[in-house]
């Protein structure tokens, strides 16, 4: 939900930055304002800004002062992160507004009673990226985590003051079909008050082809219709309209937001996943959110240029492997009609590498504590980004240890709990346990990642294949009404490494896996979806079995093709987007 409606405070730029490793931030009262601080930009994370930095998996404070406007006074303002982590707590001139669990969701913290205007304000944010197995996802130590991405910290996506009336558009939920069904839900916050909200909608040229009002009920307004002559949102025509609401109090509009919005429908069905009622294959990548110096930021100019090489690729899909991903991020999918498989933090890859006991691990499914911050993390993710055309799918784990009763119980909790939020969309989570999986009974969709050829049978992509074909026949036995999804499948090779015959960390041992791997999946009738691990090289914790980088990247950190790019260009281009299309 964006608004142009509200006036709002771009805290984006050069901020203070310490680190405090000794904790002792907080007892010497550094949220009041600290001393000896050093320039950092926001938004990115800290790690790589200052070698000396690079390596810090701990407390770190940041601040910075801003002006606000007489004219603002008796305004609601709020505090917006887009992404911060993992823990952050804020102050505003001294005083605690709140904090918040979770690097990839947003946050907002209601400022009032801290926030002076026609007066110089000061912001300090605590930040707490140290590392532990109760924390999501979870980790040990800097290079000791249950995932195989940097473990990078700070504020790494933007910071705004946003303001509002007292009463205020919350929550906006938008259900559309391919056929013109349109639901818009509203949620009002603020106290209680007699209120309409007005719904627009806007073609792409932004000409308005729909209005009507709703009234509020118990600070809810929803509002059904079936529109004529809408078009659909495909990713071969990913046409946008745009939403507009406004609240209205007493004749006076007092506040409006907009969603980009694309008429479409999804459904698992007869084993097939259906986009606007035809059978559709998603061809792409699992990525990451990782760039040289700025980390998990992605830069606006990076996100673009990936768009137009996964385009250029033939790729239509990618899951956001393994978080939820940013606004600008998601916000371009909508626009250049990818099919999103949207995942939670829940990456738990590793995790038996951490608690080797058996034991131990059941135990961490079986905490409260964690399912509930599990499901915590996952309403967040929906909330943010649930109205996205784009959002097709939601993936609850990465890689969990499921062949163990107690994880697959945790599994379908979660995936229970997100259905009950958004029961329109499939949902799904990348196992790599095959037929010893004791959860894909609870999904609707089979996600399945692979690596025999690489981390099995290595240096043989043949015998690799043959295990593969093993593998993925026996779960479609067990599940034949399921359709599939290979979420991960891919080698490493190491840019300019060549060899002949190709042998493993060669672009040519890359190449040929990714082809021969494609060519076997492409042709099961039960298969909707390939996505390659990786888009792109991305950093690594330091391990003995990793280059500082994961070299699964078809390209280069710097968005640089590989050989496999254009292998993989000729085989995805020849796959068709719909089943029912001959290629
Ligand atoms: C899978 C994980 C992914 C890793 C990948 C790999 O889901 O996060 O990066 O393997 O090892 O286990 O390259």
């Amino acid at each position: 939900m964006k608004s142009s409606f509200r006036f709002r405070i771009d805290l984006s730029g050069f901020w203070e930055f310490k680190l405090d490793p000794r904790n002792e931030g907080e007892p010497k009262e550094w949220f009041r304002g600290f001393d000896g601080g050093e320039p950092i930009y926001v938004p990115s994370s800290w790690n790589e800004q200052n070698p000396s930095w690079d390596k810090y998996a701990g407390i770190a404070w940041y601040q910075r002062r801003f002006y606000v406007p007489k004219e603002l006074e008796g305004k609601t303002p709020w505090l917006v992160f887009k992404g911060a982590g993992y823990h952050a707590k804020v102050w505003l001139n001294g005083v605690f507004l709140g904090e918040h669990e979770g690097s990839f969701t947003e946050f907002r913290l209601d400022a009032s009673k801290a926030l002076k205007a026609g007066d110089w304000n000061l912001l300090v944010v605590r930040i707490d990226n140290r590392l532990s197995l109760d924390r999501i996802p979870p980790g040990r130590a800097l290079n000791v985590t249950a995932f195989d991405f940097f473990p990078y910290g700070g504020i790494h996506r933007p910071v705004y003051l946003e303001f509002t009336s007292g009463n205020y558009i919350d929550e906006l939920i938008v259900v559309t079909d391919h056929r013109g069904s349109l639901k818009v839900e509203v949620s009002v916050g603020g106290p209680r008050v007699e209120c309409d909200v007005v719904v627009k909608l806007r073609d792409r040229l932004f000409r308005e082809v729909f209005k009507d009002k709703a009234r509020c009920v118990d600070g809810k307004a929803v509002l059904e219709r079936k529109l004529e002559g809408i078009r659909p949102w495909s990713p071969e025509d990913p046409y946008l309209y745009t939403l507009h609401v406004e609240l209205v109090v007493g004749g006076q509009v007092v506040d409006g937001v907009e969603e980009r919005i694309g008429f479409r429908s999804v459904e698992v069905k007869d084993g097939k996943i259906l986009l606007n009622g035809r059978p559709v294959f998603l061809k792409g990548f699992g990525r990451h959110e990782d760039f040289p110096v700025t980390g998990k930021h992605l830069p606006g100019a990076v996100l673009v240029r990936d768009y137009f090489l996964m385009k250029k690729i033939g790729a239509n899909s990618f899951r956001t492997s393994h978080y939820p991903y940013s606004d600008e991020h998601l916000d371009l999918a909508d626009e250049m009609g990818f099919l999103v498989i949207l995942e939670t933090p829940v990456c738990l890859s590793g995790l038996g590498r951490l608690l080797p006991e058996e034991e131990e691990l059941r135990k961490w499914f079986k905490n409260p504590e964690i399912l509930a911050k599990a499901k915590r993390m996952a309403e967040e993710m929906i909330k943010q980004h649930r109205n996205r055309p784009s959002v097709i799918m939601y993936s609850v784990v990465n890689e969990p240890p499921s062949h163990l009763e107690e994880c697959a119980e945790f599994i379908k909790e979660l995936a229970e709990h997100v259905r009950k939020l958004d029961p329109t969309k499939p949902i799904t989570f990348a196992s790599n346990r095959r037929s010893e999986d004791k959860a894909l009974k609870y999904v609707d969709v089979i996600s399945l990642n692979f690596y025999y050829g690489w981390y099995s049978e290595w240096g043989d992509i043949e015998a690799g294949v043959e295990q593969l074909k093993k593998e993925v026949e026996k779960v479609h036995a067990l599940f034949p009404e399921k359709p599939i999804i290979i979420t991960e499948y891919g080698a490493g090779a190491i840019t300019g490494q060549h060899s002949d015959p190709p042998l493993m960390w060669s672009e040519e041992y890359q190449a040929e896996f990714l082809r021969r791997y494609t060519e076997e999946l492409a042709r099961k009738e039960y298969i909707y979806g390939l996505h390659i691990w990786n888009f792109s090289d991305f950093r690594t914790p330091e391990t003995p079995w990793r280059t500082i980088l994961n070299r699964k990247g078809v390209f280069t950190r710097d968005r640089q093709p590989k050989l496999s790019a254009y292998i993989v260009r000729k085989l995805f281009n020849s796959i068709p987007t719909f089943r029912d299309q001959s290629s």
